[in-house]
């Protein structure tokens, strides 16, 4: 469990999607400067008949789904190539889940909807391996995850997947220094009350009395690991209680938690990667810009 006590100190990322934290995110993806979802979309929509040609499926299972806008390009493929199909997403905010639902109620009634609402290492657990299925996993959420995580995660997907199965994975690049940083402080100030959202869900969860009102948000690129760093800084020295633990913790003026991180992919050694999770490269497609990657893999047959 996360205990605060680390050096620097750090949070799950997942602990961002409230209700409030999933709300601001949807509107983040709409922010001029947060160019991911857009560009995202548009390799997608391109790109949507092919890859469901090059992936023969029946199942369709969505990690970290949100409102699934975006692969609704990908199901109607799946109905005109298909006529039918089943769409699983996961996710952890349920809003986003019953938007997906009714979306599909109303205009997919040839995908059968199979909503899971639970953190995707958990909904590995329930997947039916015999039906030939193709993993998404859009958005660059890959870059929330540290080396260690990523290794871990990418060990249980391919575990959960089948001979049969794709994944589709959306990668942000590295790019420009300045429309890196731009994306992640935008000029309405919503990434820093995403951010500072998270100490709101903590303190309902745990009791605590973390004050929005004694803290800032400050992010920056690292070159170095190659991620924007979004970090909650007190803006003055400030002790932190958790009743329901028993102890507290004293939160020095200028120190800083890490509360989220955004990795940024080089495609090619992405992939490379991936071999070493039995995942293989079966098409590439980008955007004009090159400034995102969607990445279609095949599970390695035995
Ligand atoms: C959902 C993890 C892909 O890293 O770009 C956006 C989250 N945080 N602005 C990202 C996020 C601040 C987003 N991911």
């Amino acid at each position: 469990m996360r205990t605060l006590l680390d050096q620097p100190r750090w949070l799950e990322a997942y602990h961002l999607y409230d209700d409030r934290g999933s709300e601001l995110f949807e509107r983040i993806c709409e922010l001029p400067e947060y160019y991911l979802t857009r560009t995202e979309e548009t390799i997608l929509e391109r790109a949507a008949g092919q890859i469901i040609a090059a992936a023969p499926v029946q199942c369709i299972v969505e990690l970290g789904a949100g409102s699934a806008k975006k692969t609704t390009h990908l199901l109607m493929a799946q109905i005109q190539q298909r006529k039918t199909g089943i769409f699983a997403p996961i996710d952890v905010s349920l809003p986003g889940l019953i938007l997906s639902r009714d979306f599909n109620r109303a205009h997919l009634p040839q995908i059968q909807f199979h909503g899971l609402h639970a953190r995707y290492e958990d909904g590995f657990a329930s997947i039916d391996k015999t039906l030939p299925t193709l993993f998404v996993f859009l958005g660059s959420t890959i870059g929330n995850f540290n080396p260690s995580s990523f290794v871990r995660f990418f060990s249980q997907l391919s575990e959960a997947m089948g001979p049969d199965d794709y994944l589709l994975l959306g990668a942000d690049r590295v790019k420009n220094v300045n429309v890196l940083e731009r994306a992640y402080a935008d000029s309405q100030g919503l990434t820093a009350k995403f951010i500072l959202n998270v100490f709101s869900h903590i303190n309902r969860l745990l009791e605590s009395n973390f004050d929005l009102a004694k803290m800032r948000y400050h992010s920056w690129y690292n070159p170095e690991w190659q991620q924007i760093e979004m970090y909650g800084v007190s803006t003055t020295s400030q002790e932190i209680c958790f009743p329901s633990f028993n102890t507290s913790l004293r939160w020095e003026k200028n120190d800083r938690i890490l509360v989220e991180i955004s990795r940024k992919f080089d495609p090619e050694r992405l992939q490379q990667q991936l071999r070493f999770f039995n995942l293989n490269p079966v098409q590439h497609f980008t955007d004009s810009n090159e400034w995102f990657s969607l990445l279609l893999l095949k599970k390695a047959g035995r």
